[in-house]
């Protein structure tokens, strides 16, 4: 893939360089934020994630063509979400080759800055995983941090920086309720471009009582069998 790929025409240059120069202006607003506290769990191996979680689906993106129109409607197996680049003017994304001539495609914001939205994920949703790091024009993964932003439907964010990312290094969240929305966008102006492979939704896994929380209901247990004895001596 060259450069010109990735700018087909002078309009979607210039579009490219405001891009960039605003997401610049947004990455020190967002670094200036405190991480909110949340309910999550936090993984960042793959086998670990698909241990804790219940029923789940990946997208591998392979199916992609080389340009896709966002916000594009997707599937994660059974589990529907949509793909957007965020507040980017052109809402294109770009699908690329692992390595070339591999069949191992990933989804990559076409204008740096823009970042890519996850949403729209179904009601019982509330793990979020997958590979995501930075490519450069060529589609090459590059060593750059990756910003997160993850937000459950009451509003609980989790926001982290992802210093070792790259195409083999998993990250994952599972949240106690249902997730609204992932965030992933670069923090570098070095023309990188924000890349997903392999995002898996996935379910809580079904929570079954544990000894402890049956011991605990014993006393309102005896409690209910004292004043059925006491009724039963009062007649
Ligand atoms: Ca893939």
């Amino acid at each position: 893939m060259t450069i010109l790929s990735r700018f087909r025409s002078l309009t979607m240059w210039l579009t490219f360089r405001r891009a960039v120069s605003m997401a610049t202006a947004v990455v020190v607003t967002a670094a200036a934020l405190p991480s909110a506290a949340s309910a999550q769990t936090i993984f960042t191996d793959f086998a670990s994630f698909l241990g804790a979680v219940g029923p789940y689906g990946i997208d591998t993106f392979d199916d992609l063509d080389q340009e896709v129109e966002g916000p594009v409607a997707r599937l994660a197996g059974g589990y529907g979400y949509a793909a957007a680049a965020a507040a980017a003017p052109l809402n294109l994304f770009f699908s690329l080759e692992a390595t070339p001539g591999s069949s191992d495609l990933w989804l990559s914001e076409e204008t740096a800055g823009t970042g890519i939205l996850f949403s729209g994920f179904g009601g019982s949703v509330r793990g979020i995983g997958g590979f995501f790091f930075g490519t450069d024009f060529g589609g090459t993964a590059v060593n750059a941090p990756v910003h997160l932003r993850a937000e459950d439907v009451q509003g609980k964010v989790y926001q982290t920086t992802l210093n070792q990312a790259s195409p083999t290094a998993f990250f994952g969240l599972l949240f106690d309720h249902q997730l609204a929305t992932l965030f992933v966008s670069m923090s570098s102006p070095d023309l990188v471009f924000a890349t997903a492979n392999d995002l898996v939704l996935a379910e809580g896994a079904t929570r079954v009582p544990e000894p402890a929380s049956v011991w605990l209901l014993a006393p309102g247990a005896a409690l209910l069998l004292h004043n059925a004895r006491r009724r039963r001596s009062q007649r």
